[in-house]
């Protein structure tokens, strides 16, 4: 089952489970970060109309995109994040963007309004599975089960597991429920449930440059929406993991699975939740090779919306949409993907209980 098994990689990126004690943070790593950095210029657009309901103004302008290679960084985490480079100029209008996911609440109202039935609620195609038994195709999602134990480090299936039942409404599959969460982002979304929930709500999917632009709030090579700190004052500012991933989960920042959306601070836009809690589709397709196609250190990208096809080198044929936010899974150690400026990808039809959206729209 491609489709299940591509649904591993946005876990699957090399993984040691090694903890080392960050140290104090040293101005150096910052500094050689931040230098390769532009500042932020933002445009002086203006909407002409009121602000829509639960969202802000995004005012676009020019920054520079991309991510330095974070692993100097006291919590750069292990990995190079070469997708993400080189760091080029790029230019996005201003936009109105949701300040928070998607919540439970909001997904609620769209299917009682439609009667709109989720990718992860609908039976998989036999043609597309052949000869795999009818059972099989039962609807259902992806859920991380903790486990007590993991063999081997690289073997995310120990703790994705496909639950037959597992959907937006209930979250760990049958027995499940949202009941106490409707303030929680929607999860178990694919990437086409987003888009039609986008159509309805008379929005769209940012793109990943407009995704990334909002996310810095007007800051430049810092490595967090908040800042260059991961914990500023000894403060968490996302809900990421705290532990021994993915046996020891301390819930050090108060939650061990999803936090409400307005849990943290929100940046300077007034964007809740743009690093941890749960991914957030965009509208782009995946390459690992976007950035190199728009090369050129005097040229300045327009509203770039992507590659006109994705290519993904660790799973060749499966087309993948890109996400951006890192979730609750997501350590100083493993995956990382908080960082702003870093990339995700997984493939459009397949959700899990880490994966949301929320939505942006033009004045
Ligand atoms: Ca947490």
């Amino acid at each position: 089952m491609t489709g299940v098994n591509s649904k591993w990689q946005l876990a699957a990126v090399p993984l040691l489970v090694i903890l080392i004690t960050a140290g104090p943070a040293r101005a150096e790593p910052f500094e050689a970060f931040r230098a390769q950095f532009l500042p932020t210029v933002e445009s002086e657009q203006q909407p002409e109309e009121d602000a829509p309901d639960g969202m802000v103004w995004i005012p676009g302008g020019g920054f520079s995109m991309g991510v330095a290679d974070p692993r100097p960084l006291p919590s750069g985490g292990r990995e190079a994040m070469g997708d993400a480079r080189p760091i080029h100029r790029v230019y996005v209008d201003g936009f109105w963007m949701d300040q928070t996911p998607v919540t439970n609440a909001e997904f609620e109202r769209f299917v009682d309004e439609t009667g709109y039935v989720t990718v992860a609620e609908r039976p998989l195609n036999p043609e597309e599975f052949p000869g795999v038994p009818e059972e099989n195709l039962a609807p259902g999602s992806l859920v991380f089960i903790t486990p007590s134990m993991v063999e081997n480090v690289r073997d995310f299936t120990q703790w994705w597991q496909w639950i037959p039942g597992a959907h937006w409404r209930a979250p760990y599959g049958p027995g499940s429920s949202i009941d106490g969460k409707e303030d929680a982002p929607v999860v178990h979304v694919a990437w086409e449930d987003a888009v039609t929930y986008a159509d309805w709500a008379g929005k769209r999917l940012p793109t990943e440059a407009e995704w990334e632009f909002a996310a810095r709030g007007g800051l430049a090579g810092k490595p967090y929406p908040w800042g260059e700190e991961l914990r500023p004052g000894d403060k968490w500012m996302a809900n990421i993991w705290q532990g021994r991933f993915p046996v020891e989960n301390t819930a050090k920042d108060g939650f061990e699975a999803i936090a409400p959306v307005r849990e943290y601070p929100p940046n300077d836009y007034g964007l809740y939740g743009m690093a941890g809690n749960v991914w957030e589709w965009c509208s782009d397709w995946y390459r690992p090779d976007t950035y190199g196609e728009r090369t050129g250190p005097d040229v300045v990208v327009r509203n770039p919306s992507g590659p006109a096809d994705s290519f993904d080198p660790a799973e060749p044929g499966v087309p993948k949409r890109v996400l951006r936010g890192g979730s609750f899974l997501c350590t100083d150690q493993y995956c990382t993907r908080y960082m702003v400026g870093t990339r995700g990808k997984t493939e459009p039809d397949s959700s899990a209980n880490h994966t949301g959206f929320r939505l942006v729209k033009d004045p």
